[in-house]
């Protein structure tokens, strides 16, 4: 029952990732950081987005992160340096491990200190979709 109810979500994933989600699967990359537990914790969720740090100096820069998240098939790339300012919580033009816990909290809808899938897609959605 429980395998069923995951495939039915992956499947369910995958059909409303299509329109403007430019290939990317949401529901792969949420299980590739939240681990067996199901849950994106804050630091797994600061993991994600450290990925962008190419130099690995501990700041996304903004050009680490458009380039980023145009070869990694982000929807709407178009619109990254805009979400870039979004991200941006600390506002000092890198991302970094001051901006993390806010954008971690921005997501956490019920403030419980994990994130869910549902949440997860809700937010990533609001933030990165453009309709
Ligand atoms: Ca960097
Ligand atoms: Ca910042
Ligand atoms: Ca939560």
């Amino acid at each position: 029952m429980r395998t069923f109810a995951v495939i039915a979500l992956a499947l369910f994933g995958c059909v409303i990732a299509q329109p403007g989600g430019g290939g990317l699967n949401l529901d792969r990359l949420f299980n590739q950081y939240a681990g067996n537990d199901q849950v994106i914790s804050q630091t797994e969720f600061a993991r994600f987005w450290r990925h962008f740090d190419d130099d690995g100096d501990g700041d996304v820069t903004k050009q680490e992160f458009d380039r980023g998240w145009r070869q990694e098939g982000f929807p709407n790339p178009q619109n990254a340096p805009l979400f870039f300012l979004e991200m941006d919580r600390v506002p000092d033009e890198v991302l970094n491990n001051l901006d993390y816990p806010h954008i971690f909290h921005l997501f956490d809808e019920n403030g419980n200190g994990e994130l869910t899938l549902r949440e997860f897609r809700y937010n990533w959605e609001a933030y990165f979709s453009d309709n």
